[in-house]
């Protein structure tokens, strides 16, 4: 008997569809609506993974999805082919990082194409490839002519095994390196940073547009990350010092309280403040200084950690009431958010109050947080002695717990009696009109960092002339492409190995020809994976980056799907370009990503899989062993996308059973083509139909886990009628054999081909339109409901199996032989069990 042969079925299909094509998405007379399904791009270090192996099998099911719904579906797939992997790679093997990444992505190409994903392979691009870092490098001068490329020096993450910089979103929360592992320092450099900052109201505001097609978590993490705070900037006069020092507050009603201010110790405001300090003081600055460098932001801000600091001798004098403020330096403040300094006010602050109490200084509470604010719950500090409450208390120096919830002012002057809400208005009015503060924002979110010291990437397309003069590269040189490797040392060192490239670097300037030198520096690889969606419109256009008609007609991207580790870093950067070229005028839209489906990690036993751990599942391994329609089924029917998918609850087997399954439904069907649907097995055809009614439903809200059960239903229901039913040669069996095909097609893309094929049909089963559901075939067969009066079946209803208890309750009232029943008695009690009783108790 002829068997399901998994490898036969992929190796006689694959030639097909390559010879076929039928996913390119290149005609332009093509009236359709559009649908732009995009699957995250992957990184070329080795072969596919699990990872790979879900986040295609599920971006694939919604693209085959919008194709059988009548849609025109561009589904492009490319290689995000720069980066450290590749350069780490090279170092250590002393070869070029190009081989190692062409390789893997000739590995990774042959992979995708057993699997199957209905990519338009005629759009495929490499972000290495110099047809492609062309257009980073005209990108970049087109920020760079805004004003939004610039270069600084500053403090940067670094990370000293890769000796590379880090972005602060490649810094874990732990203060370690999310490549290297390394514990992440602080080094100052002239770096090329991207002013993502001036979008920073835009890119917060704009997340409401995506609210319900973004996962909520995502867009959580964009607001936090982005972190607007809403507040004033306090200037205060400093004792010495010509030039008042500003700071950033959130609580500007609390100015009273201010009985001293903080800078961060390695702001350059601290080091000017000490400098006229005494000798022993300069030196205990410049010991703890050394200590602040070597630690990490994350510590800096830890709560539990002991407070330390040094007294810099100097004063500064409170704008509200003309108070003496010693100025400390301590490390709780950072020196690159706000101002670098802070007007600390212990008695509502938990940090300066932990500070206060470490080094005994004042403490003046001045919200009375136990007053009642008008549709403010007080919050008060209660506090346990010998296990009862003594509540309220006022005094946070001796509680420790900072008064930080509503109330009203105190000890404030023409504050005093004001909530907190109108206090914070009322002092930024008067600092304002005494021209010592004004209403301020302020963010968490950085400049983009996207400077590298690293071989394998864009080279920023800049040259420095001798006078220091910053040139951008005339855009028709474009592209600065990168030297070869011959004999540069790509040993990480903290200065780029570009830099290396005599021949190069050196290059007449311009615009006078004297000697000058080009920028050596590289692009952070999210400069390429801001704009590919872009580039997939006309990948081979060597005149421009893309083609605002073809983003008009394609983008934004209608279903983005990729993996939550993407959720700040890349999206953030996108959504900035994004904005940036609609400020620009290449596009239209501002938002690059209508909806976002985050797919769950493979894991094992609960574990993430990973090298080191030694619990890897290979793709290949999985591939030959189930096939690769097992393995994308699996995929698809393990649960809700965004769950992990723990690969040892999982049954590959199964998937392929049930595979088996179909195709010999398929298989065993007799009777030919184009017959009555309406002759055949009614029951049947109600599955079908239902099927068919409820699956889009199902894929478009993601449960796709679901629609595989109830296709599993389906072939059931199909074997029986085969079996021992109507039998093979039965209409209803064709039709439903042929929907099975139609919906497998996107999980299971070979069986449903040679399904189709066995039912008949040419390929290619993946451009067959959805079958619509026939409305007669969904009516609910009726159930009979019995209505008691007193113990006494007196009526019974024709209703249907779904109705509820309520609706059963009015039609059993309004039953004219209920009614006649009952007759004057009153109603004492009644029972209803939807959709099979209703029992009614009289008086009688
Ligand atoms: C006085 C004050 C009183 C504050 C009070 C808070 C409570 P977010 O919400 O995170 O923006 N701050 C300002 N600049 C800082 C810096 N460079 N490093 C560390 N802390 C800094 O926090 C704003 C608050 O954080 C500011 O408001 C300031 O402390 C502190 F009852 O000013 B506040």
């Amino acid at each position: 008997e002829e068997v399901y042969d998994f490898a036969a079925i992929q190796a006689k299909w694959q030639p097909i569809w390559e010879e076929l094509e039928p996913f390119r998405t290149n005609d332009p007379g093509d009236t359709r609506p559009r649908k732009y399904v995009l699957d995250m791009f992957p990184y070329p270090s080795g072969d596919l993974h699990m990872g790979h192996a879900e986040v295609y099998a599920l971006g694939d099911i919604v693209a085959r999805y919008w194709r059988q719904q009548g849609f025109n579906v561009l589904h492009p797939i490319g290689w995000d082919s720069f980066g450290l992997p590749a350069e780490n790679a090279a170092i250590k093997r002393g070869i070029d990082p190009r081989g190692w990444t062409y390789d893997n992505i000739a590995q990774q190409k042959k992979s995708m194409k057993l699997y199957a994903a209905s990519f338009d392979w005629s759009r495929e691009l490499h972000t290495s490839d110099p047809e492609y870092y062309k257009w980073n490098q005209w990108l970049f001068l087109q920020l760079y002519k805004k004003g939004l490329a610039y270069r600084k020096d500053s403090w940067v993450n670094w990370d000293p095994v890769d000796q590379t910089v880090l972005a602060n979103e490649q810094v874990l929360s732990d203060g370690t390196s999310e490549r290297s592992g390394a514990v992440v320092v602080k080094k100052k450099l002239t770096q090329w940073y991207f002013k993502i900052t001036d979008y920073a109201d835009r890119l917060l505001d704009d997340l409401n547009q995506l609210e319900g097609t973004w996962p909520a978590k995502v867009l959580n993490m964009q607001r936090n990350w982005i972190g607007r705070s809403i507040g004033a900037d306090v200037d205060f006069a400093i004792e010495g010092r010509e030039e008042r020092i500003s700071v950033f507050t959130t609580r500007p009603d609390t100015l009273y309280g201010a009985t001293f201010m903080v800078v961060a110790p390695d702001a350059d405001l601290a080091a000017e403040l000490v400098a006229d300090a005494s000798p022993a003081v300069k030196e205990r600055f410049q010991d703890y200084l050394v200590k602040v460098q070597n630690s990490t932001e994350i510590e800096r801000q830890a709560t539990d950690r002991e407070k330390t600091g040094v007294f810099l001798e100097r004063y500064a004098i409170n704008p509200a009431n003309g108070e003496r403020l010693p100025i400390w330096a301590a490390d709780y403040v950072l020196a690159d958010y706000g101002h670098g300094a802070v007007m600390a006010v212990p008695a509502h602050d938990q940090r300066d109050l932990d500070f206060a109490r470490r080094f005994d200084l004042p403490v003046i509470v001045v919200v009375d947080t136990t007053a009642t604010v008008t549709g403010m719950i007080p919050v008060i500090t209660h506090e346990m002695i010998d296990g009862t409450e003594v509540v309220p208390t006022l005094d946070p120096a001796r509680t420790g717990v900072a008064l930080t919830g509503e109330g009203r002012l105190i000890n404030s002057g023409a504050l005093n009696g004001l909530s907190k809400n109108t206090a914070v208005k009322r002092m930024i009015e008067q600092l304002a009109a005494a021209g010592t503060g004004r209403a301020a924002k302020n963010y968490r979110l950085r400049d983009w960092l996207i400077s590298r010291q690293r071989y394998w990437g864009t080279p920023i397309p800049i040259i420095h002339g001798q006078d220091g003069a910053e040139i951008p590269v005339p855009e028709d040189q474009l592209p600065v492409l990168l030297p070869p490797t011959d004999g540069l040392d790509l040993k990480p060192k903290g200065t780029s190995p570009l830099g290396g490239a005599t021949d190069w670097v050196n290059v007449p300037n311009p615009i006078d020809g004297t000697p000058a030198r080009r920028d050596a520096d590289t692009m952070d690889t999210f400069v390429d994976s801001s704009w590919y969606f872009l580039r997939f419109l006309n990948p081979t256009d060597d005149t421009k980056a893309f083609d605002p008609r073809e983003a008009d007609k394609w983008a934004p991207v209608d279903q983005y799907v990729g993996g939550v580790e993407h959720a700040i870093l890349h999206l953030l950067y996108a959504r900035f370009m994004t904005k940036v070229l609609f400020d620009l005028g290449y596009v239209s839209f501002t938002e690059p990503f209508t909806a976002l489906l985050n797919q769950g990690m493979v894991i094992l036993d609960g574990a993430k899989m990973s090298k080191s751990k030694g619990n890897l599942v290979y793709f290949t391994e999985e591939v030959d062993q189930f096939g690769v329609d097992a393995v994308r089924l699996t995929m698809a029917f393990a649960g809700p996308p965004e769950d992990d998918i723990d690969w040892a609850d999982v049954s590959p087997v199964g998937s392929a059973k049930f595979l088996a399954r179909a195709w010999r439904v398929a298989r065993d069907v007799t009777s030919a083509p184009g017959g009555e649907w309406k002759t055949g097995d009614p029951a049947l055809r109600r599955v079908t139909h239902r099927f068919l009614a409820d699956a889009p439903g199902l894929v478009e809200s993601f449960k796709f886990n679901v629609v595989v059960a109830r296709l599993m239903e389906l072939v059931n229901a199909t074997r029986k009628v085969i079996d021992t039913g109507a039998g093979a040669a039965d209409a209803a069996v064709r039709e439903a054999a042929e929907v099975t095909a139609i919906a497998l097609n996107l999980f299971a893309p070979y069986a449903a081909e040679d399904m189709w094929q066995h039912l008949g049909y040419e390929p290619c089963v993946a451009l067959v339109q959805w079958r619509k559901a026939d409305r007669t075939l969904l009516v609910e067969e009726s159930v009979t409901a019995v209505v008691q009066v007193d113990g006494k079946v007196r009526a019974r209803l024709e209703v249907s199996p779904k109705i509820s208890g309520e609706d059963l309750e009015r039609l059993a009232r309004t039953s004219a032989e209920v009614i006649r029943r009952i007759g004057d008695r009153e109603i004492v009690n009644l029972i209803v069990r939807a959709p099979k009783l209703v029992s009614i108790v009289t008086s009688a």
